[in-house]
């Protein structure tokens, strides 16, 4: 076999002399291809139905890709997975960082990480040895902390994942942290790292797998690093990053603004993508990254100081989304999401969700807008589960139906993952994109609205369902299961047909397009036979309902802007969404039918999506 491992890493936590090198079946790697694909089809065979995901049955999972770690644009990249804390269905991340290429040269497709250690480990994997190390030095400390200690223990060329003091505390948003700035697992994988006592996982690797034509896949990369570098948006790209999405969101009214209330922030240009460039001092690149945008800013506010990095979802959800400004402020309570290891979109969801519930007098706690020291105290409280902020750590979804009333009509999230940071009020393919997502409401694997930018804002066309789905078998099916940086093709416009080739060249199997939308359609098809089990054995009956965005957004149309006035229409989008079930094969419900199980080769979920009362027609 070539350009896989062709094995898993199993680890039990709590008998870690026992762990298992596992050979995965060749028909598994070429029919999910990796990082995501493989991590949802081995928690499918793994975990057991229903398991609570804070406890130990639940397994965590890093997944490389065929693509990871070679010669190519930029393949430095990894999906940490497990079931949600959050929301209680499928979860992963995409995570830029060293760790990816060391693991993919450890010998390991995966690493799969069960069971509760009995005190604070790392988990260590060097040359080709696994061990469990004593961790209790390092619980407590917060990320960049815990890295800067481990690299000189462990030597600096090693690479480290890590979680803070909020996946220590089992936050439900919280992340895993690599490299002072890269965040994995926005459906709280931190968390689940945190309910196994696992502070942390050290990667030193040594071989990468043998592609299966190393001539053709190098030069396919190099002649793709030189076309990525050729575009004319390389320039502007490496000066603003994704930060330059600040002032093209407010240009098209979709920056979210007190609480995705609005779509346009007054002080937008005090936090854009200039105001970045001005306080920048470096840039960070993902390993194999020829265009970076890590973009590392210096700032200095009355009372605080230091260095962060900064991209535009953190920025506009700790933004205009809480009305912050300008951007040192911002840049601070992004870099304590950081070294707490929460996630900042989430982060920003809760903080805006509470300042409006107070305004409307739903909650007697006062957080008013943009006040940044009130803001500092609960990202504490927060991150250490004090006082209010053991409620604020429990997500909007679960704050909402903690408190009651109205608070679920100003409520953010779908399917408890809270919404990033594209307001659509007047974006229904966008609203689309984020209702049927894989992890709920994540930009990452429908960015839709750039397209609806282009096509028409207000329509609900069978065509933008198509345009959702095809950009999720793109986005979410491809560059997660790769795995490499989607960023290339989006931002600067690699030509995608590089992948199927560099794929093919990687592992000797002709990837078509065809066959790649079929993977693609394989992989959501048994997420979204995840999602249902899970429900099931929870004896909650799958709905459409399960696909709606949030109510806000029908309810209450925006008050300024370019689209004043305007809201969603819910009979609309339900035309829409039907049209999405019938593309992917899915019944009114949005379960998959029986027929597509079997077309996609995924007949194994069938028996237990019956047993468990599942309708799959
Ligand atoms: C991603 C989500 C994003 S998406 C951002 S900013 W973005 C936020 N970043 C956070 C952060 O930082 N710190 C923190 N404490 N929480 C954060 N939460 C948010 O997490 C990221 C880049 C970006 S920057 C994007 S769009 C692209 N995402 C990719 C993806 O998903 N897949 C892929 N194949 N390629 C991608 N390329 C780009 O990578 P999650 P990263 Mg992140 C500080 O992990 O859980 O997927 O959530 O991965 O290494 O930080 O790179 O405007
Ligand atoms: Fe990382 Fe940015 Fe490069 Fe993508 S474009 S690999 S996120 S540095």
């Amino acid at each position: 076999m070539k350009g896989w491992s062709g094995r898993y890493l199993y680890i039990d936590l709590a008998s870690p002399d026992k762990l298992k090198f596992v050979n995965i079946p060749q028909e598994d790697l070429v029919k999910f291809v990796g990082g995501r694909g493989l991590a949802v089809k081995l928690l499918w065979d793994l975990n057991k139905p229903g398991v609570d995901p804070l406890t130990p049955e639940n397994h965590l999972i890093l997944a490389v890709g065929p693509l990871t770690g070679y010669p190519l644009p930029s393949s430095g990249k990894m999906v940490v997975a497990s079931k949600s804390p959050l929301t209680g269905g499928y979860g992963d991340g995409n995570i830029g960082t060293r760790a990816a290429v060391e693991l993919r040269r450890s010998g390991f497709d995966a690493v799969v990480i069960k069971g509760r250690a009995p005190k604070p480990s790392i988990l260590v994997l060097d040359r080709g040895k696994v061990s469990l190390e004593d961790g209790s030095e390092y619980w407590g400390l917060t990320t960049d902390e815990t890295e800067v200690r481990l690299k000189k223990r462990f030597g600096e060329d090693s690479a480290v994942l890590s979680i803070g003091p909020a996946g220590e505390n089992l936050v439900r948003y919280a992340t895993v942290i690599s490299e002072f700035g890269r965040s994995a697992g926005r459906p709280g994988m931190g968390a689940v790292m945190g309910s196994k006592n696992l502070k942390a996982i050290v990667i030193r690797g040594q071989e990468e797998p043998e592609p299966f034509n190393r001539e053709e896949l190098v030069k396919l990369g190099a002649e793709a690093y030189r076309k990525v570098k050729e575009s004319p948006g390389y320039e502007f790209w490496c000066r603003q990053g994704t930060m330059a999405t600040i002032e093209w969101s407010q240009k098209n009214s979709c920056l979210p603004t007190y609480n995705f209330s609005e779509g346009v922030f007054d002080a937008w240009e005090s936090i854009d993508g200039y105001i970045m460039e001005s306080m920048k001092v470096r840039v960070k690149a993902c390993p194999y990254c020829n265009m970076p945008c890590g973009n590392v800013v210096k700032y200095v506010t009355s009372t605080d100081k230091g260095e962060a990095e900064l991209d535009y979802e953190n920025v506009a959800m700790l933004g205009s989304n809480i009305g912050l400004a300008p951007l040192n402020k911002v840049a601070h309570i992004n870099l304590m999401a950081d070294r707490y290891g929460i996630d900042t979109i989430s982060l920003g969801n809760v903080l805006g969700y509470v300042m409006e519930l107070s305004e409307k007098g739903l909650i007697s706690e006062r957080v008013e807008w943009g006040d940044y020291s009130k803001i500092k105290e609960l990202v504490e409280q927060i991150a250490y589960r004090r006082g209010f902020g053991d409620l604020l750590a429990e997500g909007v979804m679960r704050i909402a139906s903690k408190i009651g009333g109205d608070a679920p009509k100003y409520a953010v999230h779908v399917k408890g993952l809270e919404v990033s940071a594209y307001d659509c009020h007047a974006a229904p393919g966008m609203a689309l994109a984020y209702a049927t997502s894989p992890i709920g409401a994540h930009h990452k694997d429908s960015w839709f609205i750039a397209r609806e930018v282009r096509m028409g804002r207000l329509d609900y066309l069978p065509e933008k369902a198509e345009g959702v789905a095809w950009l999720q078998n793109i986005r979410g099916g491809m560059f997660e299961s790769l795995t490499t940086c989607r960023l290339p093709w989006v931002e600067v416009g690699l030509d995608l047909d590089y992948y199927p080739k560099l794929l093919t060249a990687a592992t000797g199997y002709t990837y078509t397009w065809e066959v790649i939308h079929e993977v693609a359609n394989r992989i959501y098809t048994l997420i979204r036979a995840f999602w249902v089990r899970e429900y099931a054995v929870a004896e909650v009956r799958w709905t459409y309902e399960q696909d709606l965005p949030p109510v806000k957004w029908f309810t209450q149309p925006l008050t300024k802007g370019p689209f004043k006035g305007v809201k969603l229409d819910l009979d609309k989008y339900m035309v829409m969404l039907r049209h999405y079930y019938k593309v992917r094969g899915w019944n009114e419900d949005g379960v998959p039918k029986e027929e597509t199980l079997r077309k996609l080769g995924l007949d194994f979920a069938i028996g237990t999506l019956k047993q468990l009362g599942v309708q799959l027609s």
